[in-house]
């Protein structure tokens, strides 16, 4: 009631009866007005999904109180705040996460019992929201909870897709994509706010003009398009503060296209009007490169325009000028994507705010951070100079402007290497002239993060040396996490209830280095039981979804065995495959005694491949392949299934992660900039079968590496080894088991060819062959570890206890402190 006292708005807050009530009576009261009024349907009749709208719209309703007063508070403090500029986030299902962080789910479930529902079944009613691709989508989502948890004075922005990422459909073993509308059956998680919209303005020239004697430029755009702010509440746990993901929808604008309504044809007018929704229709799959894609260009610039002008406009309205904006706001760049928001920035700041090149430039290059997600150089975004000059006339003259302080700032440095000129300058000249987006983004941050500490030793020693030698102390990297109120607390209930019983608390919820003090209870036999207890029934829905699923039935006892992440060469779902093909033959050709030592797995395998990634998707079908022939051979029985869970996402990693025993990060050193799946299943106490890549030495510090199956060639070992070339000796195995699928022993000789021919005759450039070996030994030695159940429980429980540091609280701690310069700013409750 603070804030409210006396007057009319006081008056207002008791004829509201103050805050929503979260007792489970008041709950039934309001799920029902929702079904009723919201929703429109009978409250003596209304079925599960209906009860999920409803359930979702009371939620909502609290979500929006913490909101309100989040924002008040903040404005009020006006403290320096985060922006943080994302074309992806992977958000997943939010009744379950929002009930979770708001405290109320045992509350929920009373209510819904009472009305005859189930909370479990009707949180199951909910789609994904599937705005991204892969782990940099996923890891913007666990940022976003953590910095509404800690506090912090942030806001995401992104773009409001209608199509989310494909989802995957198998037929006949072949990977299709289906469109996901996502918003067919309406979204109760967003507010549309039909007046905070801006006009974004595309094409056109550049004319120049004098104003008060002084020549200045002025952009004429060509197009004007509409973004319209969609609002999604972040809840913290365990505080009031929720902050918000602004998500911008483009219409057309009234401006647009007036041509044609006054030359008569009003329903081709209204028809090219409706074109310029286009631009936040679909989200791009592809999460390597797509250079040169004007959509694509359009669409960061889309996002990028409409945050800026928003964040602009909250500043002014607190401040009079531009002086103390750096004191004020920080903008993180999440990958090259939001980039373009650098030259816009110092577009508007000088030909809008007409502060002049200094002030202007000595603004810009104190507000953006940039963070990469990659280690290929080829997968770095660039744009070609004709496209962005046609799209982005005037952000063309101020990126050169840029390069050019910059290449003569660097030749007074450097002398006339102009080698390494070349190689840093922003615009690649070439038979095809290019913007270097990354270029652009290190040349205009105060700071470069990498997602790991090996990631960061590859942007400082290969990707970016030289601008590392340049400015060393721009480079640090703060090394990823994930949350534990979705990847323990909501996926994991079980698990959770576990770990405050042994910790006598809930604070690890909050506190993730409370965690640790589980190793005190490691080899506590009554922990371990009740451990073993816990993964059971987690195996137990795994088993039955897979049933589901697949038509597959595996066993309990088995050893569930897990790689799920998008399918990519250097992630290799190839060695795992042929590793399953190696045990398979390896099992028919003992003797039936033998057998009996067998320890039986169920491999699981999950990922989508980008559409246009041939290799990948054959991948795909050759899992489907020889599950067909392992999973049907009665000889082989239960000592070996082989899974495809189709359609991974979010939820699907939810209902995955809790029930592996064992999962695979085995990419090829030197490629994964970090991995965030191999932290969820940490937390789940999933043991790790993983190369020694991105943060997996981080993960051997914590954990240890006898409670880890290490294998493979290390990040400085795989240039050599490349180079080699055809005189690596891949070992006899591996010849054996790529010529079963040569040979057509499961078929599909023809189509598998080109796959084979990747990892062999001296080509394997992801070192399948010569890490085949070494993959099989670390399998081996899982199979004698899982064996021991009392020493698998025990590492387990170590995992669990070690998995502190990969939590995002951890990660954004550290940028908010050494990146961003931010301080918490809490709501009072
Ligand atoms: C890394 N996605 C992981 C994770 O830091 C890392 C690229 C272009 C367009 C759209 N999406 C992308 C990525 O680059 C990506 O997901 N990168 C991943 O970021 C979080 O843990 O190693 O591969």
């Amino acid at each position: 009631k603070a804030g409210y006292i006396g007057g009319k708005e006081e008056h207002m807050f008791e004829l509201m009866d103050g805050f929503l009530k979260n007792d489970p009576v008041s709950l039934q009261k309001d799920i029902l007005h929702h079904v009723e009024y919201t929703v429109a349907r009978s409250r003596f009749s209304f079925d599960d999904f209906e009860a999920y709208q409803a359930l979702s719209h009371s939620v909502r309703d609290r979500l929006i109180e913490r909101w309100h007063d989040t924002q008040q508070h903040f404005k009020k403090k006006d403290p320096k705040r985060l922006y943080f500029l994302s074309l992806e986030f992977l958000m997943g299902r939010s009744l379950s996460n929002s009930v979770n962080n708001l405290g109320i789910q045992d509350q929920c479930a009373e209510a819904l019992n009472q009305l005859g529902f189930e909370y479990e079944v009707l949180a199951e009613q909910e789609g994904d929201a599937a705005l991204g691709n892969g782990g940099l989508a996923r890891l913007s989502a666990c940022q976003m909870d953590s910095l509404a948890t800690l506090d912090y004075p942030a806001w995401g922005y992104g773009l409001r897709y209608q199509y989310g990422l494909f989802r995957q459909i198998i037929l006949d073993g072949y990977q299709h994509e289906q469109p996901d509308y996502w918003l067919n059956f309406g979204n109760p998680w967003e507010i549309e706010r039909v007046h905070v919209s801006y006009a974004v303005k595309f094409y056109g020239t550049v004319e120049e003009e004098v104003v008060n004697g002084e020549k200045c430029k002025v952009w004429i755009p060509g197009e004007t398009v509409e973004a319209v702010a969609y609002d999604n509440p972040i809840p913290g746990y365990g505080t009031r503060n929720t902050i918000n993901l602004r998500l911008w929808a483009a219409k057309p604008s009234d401006g647009y296209d007036i041509e044609s309504y006054t030359t008569g044809d009003y329903i081709n007018a209204i028809v090219n009007r409706q074109k310029a929704e286009i631009i936040s229709n679909v989200l791009y799959p592809d999460d390597r490169s797509y250079q040169g894609k004007e959509l694509r260009l359009k669409q960061q610039y889309f996002f990028v325009s409409a945050s800026l002008q928003d964040i602009i406009r909250r500043f002014k309205d607190a401040h009079g000028n531009f002086d103390n904006f750096p004191e004020k706001v920080a903008l993180q760049l999440n990958d090259t994507h939001p980039s373009i928001s650098i030259a816009e920035l110092m577009r508007v700041l000088l030909d809008e705010e007409k502060l002049g090149w200094k002030k202007a430039w000595d603004i810009v290059r104190q507000v953006f951070s940039f963070t990469t997600h990659t280690v290929q150089q080829e997968a770095l975004e660039k744009v070609p100079v004709d496209l962005f000059e046609s799209v982005l006339p005037r952000h063309l003259q101020i990126i050169y402007d840029i390069n050019f302080a910059f290449m003569e700032e660097l030749k007074a440095k450097i002398g006339p290497d102009y080698a390494r000129l070349s190689r840093m300058s922003i615009v690649e000249e070439g038979a095809v002239k290019n913007i270097r987006v990354a270029n652009l983004s290190i040349v205009c941050s105060h700071t470069v993060n990498g997602v790991s500490r090996a990631h960061s030793e590859l942007l400082k020693t290969r990707v970016f040396r030289d601008f590392y030698e340049l400015w060393p102390e721009k480079f640090q990297y703060k090394t990823n996490g994930v949350t534990q109120r979705r990847w323990i607390v909501v996926s994991n209930p079980s698990l959770c209830a576990l770990i405050s019983k042994w910790l006598g608390t809930e604070s690890w919820i909050r506190n993730i280095d409370l965690l640790a003090r589980l190793r005190e209870f490691a080899s506590n036999s009554d922990l371990q039981k009740e451990w073993q207890m816990v993964k059971k029934v987690n195996k137990l829905r795994l088993a039955e979804y897979i049933e589901t699923m697949s038509g597959v039935k595996v066993s309990l006892d088995a050893m569930f065995d897990v790689q799920i992440k998008r399918i990519h060469e250097y992630k290799r779902q190839l060695l795992n495959i042929l590793g399953v093909i190696h045990r398979y033959d390896s099992i028919k050709n003992m003797e039936k005694s033998e057998r009996r030592k067998v320890v039986p797995r169920v491999c699981i395998i999950g990922g989508k491949a980008p559409p246009g990634y041939e290799i990948a998707k054959k991948v795909i079908k050759l899992c489907h392949v020889v599950a067909e022939t392992i999973n049907n051979d009665n000889d082989v029985g239960d000592l070996l299934k082989l899974v495809f869970i189709p359609d991974y996402n979010v939820s699907v990693a939810e209902l995955v992660i809790p029930g592996s025993d064992l999962s695979q990060h085995i990419s090829t050193a030197g490629h994964e900039a970090s991995g965030t799946g191999s932290m969820k299943f940490l937390m789940n106490g999933c043991l790790l079968l993983a190369t020694d890549d991105g943060s997996t030495n981080e993960i051997i510090e914590e954990i240890g590496a006898e409670n880890m199956f290490i294998f493979g060639a290390k990040i400085n070992e795989v240039p050599t080894l490349r180079e080699k070339g055809s005189t690596v000796k891949a070992p006899l195995q591996f010849a054996r088991v790529v010529r079963m699928v040569r040979d057509g022993y499961f078929g599909f000789k023809d189509y598998f060819k080109s796959l084979c021919d990747t990892v062999e005759n001296g080509k394997d450039f992801y070192l399948v062959g010569a890490d085949f070996a070494s993959y099989l030994e670390a399998q081996a030695a899982a199979d004698r570890a899982y064996v021991d159940k009392e020493k698998w429980s025990e590492m387990s429980i170590l995992c669990t206890a070690g998995s502190g540091r990969f939590s995002s609280d951890r990660t954004i701690e550290d940028y908010a402190e050494n990146t961003w310069g931010i301080q918490p700013c809490k709501c009072p409750s």
